[in-house]
């Protein structure tokens, strides 16, 4: 009954989506070919990120687009030298945990573009993101002295107001950074600017008996200790319309008249190089200045001498600076697992997990799996379907077997001891009519209802390694179809829940 119940199900759900596709072709048929000149292009190559992206599906996300202009967020970074994983890293945080789509504008040395563009079109997450990549520019009077500024590259940042000049508002960050919550939090941020400020950066200190600036620095900074600018949030309409109070000159000068001068005086006492340069100006026009706390720029200096950032502790990290290389080294496990986390995070979680995921849903599931069908029927080839239902999957996930794949996915002792701990130990009773049972120890089940459950319960359903149907996996309750060797797919499927000690129905 129930095989018969999805089928009429699948059928359904093809049908709409034939219905959904014809519209809009039919949309598109009627839409005025875009583009057409006008705009100057913008440095470096400009593609579509994934490699889905081209043909029809773009096609219909670019008119998503049109529509929607403004809900794109900009994201800025400057790699140069041996920044390569750890800057794609840093975009992989940015597009998990992100809604609306994103814009990368990622500047770096020639030698690296090759790399970015390989591995951006290859990027797993069609539709969400956009990428241009620029070469490193520096105005030519000057280029030499910005260059060997602090680390190579690094003023680069302070040019982008006038590099992306068709760009309203952007989020830059070092490549060095992950983002734990979506980028649309921190974006939110420039809508809660007065009419004064222009940009938003959080403190370098929290604690003034440790802090650097007001301890060391020979120029003025900004407030008690001074600001970081690892993430630095940038309305750079306002930052190209704004005269700055300056100690240079009696006038206020606009943004690309005053860098120069500024690198002049100051050159021989800053140590920071441009986010030195960057304390300077909002010393002079504080009033310009977003200040957000440090959960939002977190860095090992928080937790190293103390506890340094009570906000973190109460509400969580929203943004981790792993400066000090501590992602590449031992000295903080914490951060470095968590960025081995994110680097191999399409590992954890396969693209065809549509349950308990953010953006993705039953529905999901089925208009997936039903475009794939479609398109084999209509080519006149056969097409088998095999639904699978694993027994009280929940409750059967075998805690030895789950802790095995967290190692293999590089979670630390720490954390493995951590989930080891949630779920052992939990009991189990049933209660009818107010009589309750006796509580039994349970060994093998994630909890249900609670976040990490889920969570868990995806990553040890792992089965579709070696798999090369077409594979929907709804939780507990997976699709598999395809004209390939499906037999063969079957048996593996088969020895997965074997050897994880799963049902199949
Ligand atoms: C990415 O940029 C290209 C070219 O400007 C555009 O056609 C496409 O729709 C954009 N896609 C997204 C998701 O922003
Ligand atoms: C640089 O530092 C020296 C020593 O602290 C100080 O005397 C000088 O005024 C500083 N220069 C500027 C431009 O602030
Ligand atoms: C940036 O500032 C300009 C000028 O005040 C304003 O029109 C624009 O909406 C701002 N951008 C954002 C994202 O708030
Ligand atoms: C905007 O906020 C800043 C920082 O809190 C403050 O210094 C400035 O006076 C405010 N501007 C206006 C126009 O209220
Ligand atoms: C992988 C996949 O199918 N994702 C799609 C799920 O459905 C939503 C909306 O129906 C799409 O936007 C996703 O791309």
């Amino acid at each position: 009954m129930r095989r018969v119940a999805r089928v009429a199900l699948l059928c359904l759900g093809c049908a709409v989506c034939s219905l959904l596709y014809g519209l809009s072709q039919l949309a598109l048929s009627l839409e005025p070919e875009p583009g057409g000149g006008g705009q100057a292009p913008e440095p470096g190559a400009r593609r579509q990120a994934g490699s889905a992206a081209r043909g029809q599906a773009g096609t219909r996300r670019y008119d998503y687009m049109k529509t929607h202009p403004s809900e794109k967020m900009h994201l800025a970074v400057v790699a140069c030298g041996e920044r390569l994983e750890e800057t794609v890293t840093m975009l992989r945080s940015a597009i998990i945990f992100s809604i609306k789509p994103l814009h990368f504008h990622i500047f770096a040395e020639d030698q690296l573009h090759e790399s970015f563009k390989d591995i951006l079109d290859e990027f797993p997450y069609e539709g969400k993101v956009n990428y241009t990549l620029y070469p490193i520019t520096f105005p030519s009077e000057s280029a030499a002295e910005w260059k060997k500024l602090f680390k190579p590259c690094a003023s680069q940042r302070l040019f982008l107001p006038l590099i992306l000049k068709n760009v309203d508002s952007l989020l830059y960050v070092d490549t060095d950074i992950l983002f734990l919550r979506p980028v649309d939090d921190i974006w939110s941020f420039l809508g809660k600017f007065n009419s004064t400020q222009i940009a938003a950066m959080a403190p370098e200190h929290e604690e003034p008996r440790i802090g650097w600036y007001n301890r060391f620095a020979r120029h003025p900074y900004y407030g008690v200790t001074g600001i970081n600018s690892g993430v630095m949030l940038m309305n750079m309409t306002r930052i190209r319309r704004k005269y700055f109070k300056n100690d240079m000159t009696p006038v206020r000068l606009q943004w690309g008249e005053i860098l120069m001068p500024l690198l002049k005086k100051y050159k021989l006492n800053i140590t920071w190089g441009d986010q030195d340069l960057l304390n300077i100006m909002f010393f002079h026009n504080p009033e310009s200045l977003y200040v957000f706390p440090c959960q939002w720029n977190y860095r090992p200096d928080h937790c190293i001498y103390g506890s340094n950032c009570k906000a973190a502790e109460e509400e969580g990290i929203f943004i981790l600076h792993g400066n000090r290389g501590v992602y590449h080294d031992d000295k903080q496990p914490t951060f470095r697992a968590v960025y081995e986390a994110i680097k191999n995070d399409n590992q954890g979680i396969r693209p065809s997990h549509q349950g308990l995921r953010k953006g993705r849903s039953c529905l999901s599931n089925l208009s997936t799996f039903c475009e794939k069908a479609t398109h084999l029927v209509s080519g006149g080839k056969a097409l088998d379907v095999i639904y699978l239902d694993f027994s009280k999957a929940f409750e059967t996930v075998s805690h030895g077997i789950l802790l095995n794949k967290l190692a293999s996915h590089g979670l630390d002792s720490c954390s493995l001891h951590w989930v080891k701990n949630c779920l052992d130990g939990q009991a189990q009773r049933v209660v009818v009519n107010g009589i309750a049972s006796s509580w039994q120890l349970g060994t093998s089940r994630v909890l249900q209802g609670s976040v990490l459950g889920p969570l868990l319960f995806n990553i040890f359903n792992d089965l579709d390694k070696g798999v090369d149907c077409t594979l929907s996996k709804f939780s507990d309750d997976n699709m598999l179809g395809g004209n390939v060797d499906l037999q063969r797919d079957l048996d593996r499927l088969d020895q997965w829940a074997e050897s994880d000690s799963i049902e199949v129905q």
